[in-house]
C-alpha cells in the first residue's frame, strides 16, 4: 500500500478517465486532491472527462468542477504533456482531434511508449461496446440496480460525513467482496461474459495493431491484467472508485486507489457527490453490468 506524504507523488505518466464533470456523481474534490498531489511528465485524459450528454439533460456545475478544469490547464501550462482523448460522453470534442487547446492536444487515440520501450494503445473504449451483446430486460434491471447502489452509497456517505467518518464506497466494497463468490445465476453469467468480451475485444485490437498493451476506460473498472500476452489496463473512474493508472520511472504500471491512499495516510476522506447517476438509462456499459452482477451476488 502506498502512503501519501506531503510532497507530491511523481510519476512518468498518469491516466485518468470517466470523471463525468458536470454531473452530481463526479467526485470533483477527490479528483482535485489527486491532481494537486501528483505530478507527471505525461497526463492522459482518457475520455468522459466532461459529461456533455448528461449536462444537456440537466445542468450541474459547481466551483470544484471549474477548479478541476483550471488545474488541468495549469498543469499543461507548467509543462505537463496533457493528451485529451474524448469518450462517448464528451464525443463532441472528437471533432477537434489533432487540434490543440493551448498546450492540451486532442487525439481520438494514440500510442504511448513507456520508459521500458513497451507500446500501449490508448483509447476510451466505447468503440467496442458494439461487439458485445446483451438482453434488453437485463439492461433495464441492470441500470436500475446500479443507480440504486450508487444512491444508497451517496446517502450512506452523507451520514458518515455528518458523523465525521471517512468516505467508504458501498458499491466498490460489494464488488470487492464478491470477487470470490461462486454463486451463479445464468443471466449474470451473461453479464460477466459481456465484460470479458469487452476486455477481449479491446485486447484483440491492441494485438491487431501490434502494440504490447492497451490502456482504456469506459467500463468504470480499474484493472491491469494479461490477456493472451496483451497487457490490458483500465484506469477506472472518478464517480465511484476514484482510481488512476500510473507509470513509474522504469515503465512499471500501477493502479492508484486514491481514497484508500488518503485513508492510509491517516486523513479523513469526504464524499462530495450529492446524488449520482452518471450513465443515461438508455446506455448500458459493462461497468454497470459488472456492478449489477456483483450487487446481486452479494445479496444472495
Ligand atoms: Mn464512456
Amino acid at each position: 500500500m502506498n502512503s501519501i506524504v506531503r510532497t507530491n507523488l511523481r510519476y512518468r505518466s498518469i491516466w485518468i478517465s470517466d470523471n463525468h464533470l458536470g454531473t452530481r456523481g463526479c467526485n470533483a474534490e477527490m479528483l482535485l486532491d489527486f491532481l494537486r498531489r501528483t505530478e507527471s511528465e505525461y497526463l492522459y485524459l482518457v475520455g468522459d472527462i466532461v459529461d456533455i450528454w448528461r449536462m444537456r439533460k440537466s445542468w450541474y456545475w459547481r466551483q470544484a468542477h471549474n477548479d478541476v478544469v483550471q488545474k488541468l490547464l495549469r498543469k499543461a501550462r507548467k509543462g505537463t504533456r496533457v493528451i485529451y482523448i474524448p469518450g462517448n460522453h464528451d464525443e463532441n470534442f472528437r471533432d477537434f482531434a489533432r487540434h490543440r487547446f493551448g498546450r492540451v492536444v486532442v487525439l481520438n487515440e494514440t500510442v504511448h511508449v513507456a520508459a521500458d520501450g513497451k507500446r500501449y494503445l490508448v483509447l476510451h473504449g466505447d468503440q467496442f461496446d458494439g461487439v458485445v451483446k446483451y438482453a434488453k430486460w437485463l439492461a433495464f434491471v441492470g441500470d436500475n440496480a446500479y443507480n440504486m447502489a450508487l444512491t444508497i452509497n451517496v446517502w450512506f456517505n452523507f451520514v458518515r460525513r455528518k458523523l465525521g467518518i471517512p468516505y467508504w464506497s458501498l458499491s466498490a466494497y460489494l464488488k470487492h467482496k464478491v470477487k470470490n463468490a461462486v454463486e451463479y445465476i445464468s443471466n449474470f453469467e451473461d453479464a460477466v461474459e459481456y465484460i470479458s468480451n469487452f476486455e477481449d475485444a479491446v485486447a484483440a485490437e491492441a494485438r491487431r495493431r501490434g502494440t504490447d498493451g492497451v490502456i482504456c476506460g469506459h467500463i468504470h473498472s480499474a484493472e491491469i491484467r494479461d490477456i493472451d500476452g496483451i497487457v490490458y489496463c483500465n484506469d477506472g473512474d472518478w464517480v465511484e472508485s476514484c482510481t488512476a493508472l500510473v507509470e513509474h520511472a522504469d515503465g512499471h504500471l500501477e493502479i492508484l486507489r486514491w481514497t484508500e491512499m488518503v485513508e492510509a495516510a491517516g486523513e479523513v476522506v469526504f464524499a462530495t457527490a450529492e446524488s449520482t447517476t452518471c450513465e443515461s438509462s438508455s446506455s448500458l456499459t459493462p461497468g454497470i453490468l459488472r456492478s449489477m452482477a456483483s450487487f446481486a451476488r452479494s445479496i444472495l
